[in-house]
């Protein structure tokens, strides 16, 4: 028999009895010694079965299971989970064999065009969207507010040194009767840097080297034009051959240039924003809450939902995606060694203050840019959960001092910062909880995360990857270094070959479909709690959920490109997929 969740206690004896619709209790709450004995043995039975591991160094720190087989029963998919992931990744990588083949005999691949060839529609209008207008300029602006990637761009009030881009250079993108320095000045400059690629090591597949570059790219807010991208250059150290691509270059150059940084930006969002920041965030949260509170525990009410099925998806990656032999080895640039050095240089700099959306928007400098959906969205959904949890909170903790007296709630934050988050230091959590305050935001992190977050990241992934060109995979060819000798042939020997082009589809589609056993937000399956004041606000949340659904709705009817991905009803209670 599994449960989902063990919520059981022994109550009398070794008897054990299940109770999920018991009250919450933290320890102190706990009147009788015999329950808070059971409340050890239960903790130290969980501890024998979640264990830490470091599975590479330099990243965080993860459940100790070799592959999915190895996780308790209470942490596995549920059959019709499982053979849903299983079938749908074999009928796509199935069905694009099949197309691979027809190209393969004698079908050319030498025009963008061939990609069509191979592109699934799959209801998917953004995809097919996409492939329409990937080409152009204000595409190439919204997709670094509202693609699948979109917390990457940042003001730019200084030109960065590396990159020398001259007012004469953009003149021609500028608006009327204004320069560089006046709209730099204004703030109407922003930055995409993708330092962190710099030197990152290549992959080489079937015997043949892949290529990575470390692109800089000038967008400028536009007054009629929205945000545009007006300056590219290739790699970290400027020089001779590392032109300053410009819109006004041969229509192909400029091509090739922008697919460049869209390529460093798969990187970056798949490993970085979506893998890293999203997946192994929460997974040191689920870990740390299985070991360290016992079921009865109001913070393990509150988490459970929000931790389903994550510890196996995180395996499968790690066996599957990831591992030496993995996804990214056969199609990936950043297969290989790439991907961990990528994953450790981005831990390195992690900090808590980035998790928090209202902190991330300040610090990258982009609260006035026009038409950021995911900032609009994500603003509303974190004040949802925040004020949520702060009324939660305070139905289980009279006082900041009751915070502070909670030795297993000591214990958690202790195992997230000490054994979760190691090698760490300046990442800014500490290991004591001393406010309420302080505990509602770090449960807002982690509810955030393992649902808005991974939502925003992984749910756009097939409308925005689909389409090869506009976020290629890998890149078989060096960066270009002159501006004139660009050519399509050029570009196909470049952008990822039929098969890996294949492989990005059925991938993104398999992962960015929406989950046929999905649980949305603020839904739960178990009644965690039962306190008629818990129940209340569970109801208001809801209702603040269905305010933010109907608003979004409203804002997108009658747009040409809708930004759903963070509609409340399609964003998943927990990460599992
Ligand atoms: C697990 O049978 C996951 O090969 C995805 O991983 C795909 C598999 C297994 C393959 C199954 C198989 C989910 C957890 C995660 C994550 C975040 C990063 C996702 C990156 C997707 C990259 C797509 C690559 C396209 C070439």
């Amino acid at each position: 028999h599994k449960m989902t969740f063990p919520c059981y206690r022994w109550l009398v004896g070794d008897v054990k009895v299940e109770i999920r619709e018991g009250t919450a209790k933290t320890l102190r709450e706990d009147s009788s010694s015999q329950l808070v004995a059971h409340r050890k043995i239960e903790l130290q039975e969980k501890q024998k079965i979640y264990r830490w591991v470091t599975w590479a160094p330099g990243i965080p720190r993860c459940i100790d299971a070799k592959t999915e087989a190895d996780l308790p029963q209470d942490v596995r998919f549920e059959n019709e989970k499982r053979s849903d992931f299983e079938h749908s990744l074999h009928y796509a990588l199935l069905e694009l064999s099949l197309k691979k083949l027809a190209i393969r005999f004698g079908k050319s691949w030498n025009d963008l065009d061939d990609f069509k060839r191979i592109f699934w529609k799959l209801r998917s209008p953004i995809a097919e969207y996409c492939m329409e207008h990937w080409k152009e300029d204000w595409f190439f602006g919204y997709q670094c507010l509202n693609g699948s990637n979109p917390r990457m761009i940042q003001r730019c009030k200084k030109l960065p040194e590396n990159f020398p881009v001259t007012s004469d250079m953009v003149q021609s993108s500028m608006a009327p009767r204004t320069n560089l320095d006046k709209e730099l000045k204004a703030g109407n400059i922003y930055l995409l840097d993708y330092a962190i690629m710099d030197g990152i090591p290549t992959n080489t597949i079937k015997g043949k080297p892949q290529y990575i570059a470390a692109p800089l790219c000038l967008l400028y807010q536009h007054p009629d034009e929205g945000l545009i991208p007006i300056a590219i250059q290739l790699e970290q150290t400027s020089g001779l051959d590392t032109p300053i691509f410009l819109p006004r270059d041969p229509p192909l150059a400029w091509l090739l240039a922008k697919m460049w940084v869209r390529h460093s930006e798969f990187q970056v969002f798949q490993l970085l924003s979506h893998l890293l920041r999203t997946h192994l965030v929460v997974e040191v949260f689920c870990v740390a809450t299985l070991r360290q509170l016992p079921a009865v525990h109001p913070i393990y009410k509150l988490l459970a939902p929000h931790l389903r099925y994550t510890l196996e998806i995180n395996c499968r990656g790690r066996t599957q995606l990831i591992s030496a032999d993995g996804i990214f080895k056969r199609v990936v640039s950043t297969g290989g060694d790439g991907l961990l050095v990528l994953a450790q240089r981005e831990y390195k700099v992690l900090t808590y203050r980035s998790l928090q959306p209202c902190i991330d928007f300040t610090d990258r400098g982009v609260s006035q840019l026009p038409n950021y959906f995911y900032r609009e969205h994500s603003l509303m959904l974190w004040e949802a959960i925040h004020s949520f949890v702060s009324g939660m909170i305070s139905l289980y903790y009279q006082s900041d001092h009751d915070v502070q007296e909670d030795l297993e709630l000591q214990a958690w934050i202790r195992d997230i910062s000490q054994e979760g988050f190691t090698e760490l230091p300046d990442f800014g959590l500490h290991s004591k909880l001393s406010t309420r305050e302080e505990l509602s935001t770090l449960l807002a992190v982690a509810i955030f995360t393992s649902t808005a977050q991974h939502a925003a990241t992984n749910n756009g992934q097939f409308d925005w990857c689909a389409w090869v060109p506009n976020t290629p995979c890998t890149m078989r060819q060096p960066p270009p270094t002159d501006k004139d000798a660009v050519t399509m042939e050029m570009i196909m020997a470049t952008l990822p070959d039929v098969s890996q082009s294949c492989v990005q589809m059925a991938i993104t589609w398999h992962l960015g479909r929406a989950q046929p056993d999905a649980i949305p937000l603020g839904q739960y399956m178990e009644e965690h709690f039962t306190e008629s004041r818990a129940v209340e606000l569970i109801d208001r949340f809801r209702t603040e959920l269905k305010e933010i659904e109907d608003h979004i709705l409203s804002q997108n009817e009658g747009l040409e490109l809708q930004y759903l991905f963070l509609l409340p009803s399609r964003i998943e209670n927990s990460i599992t997929i």
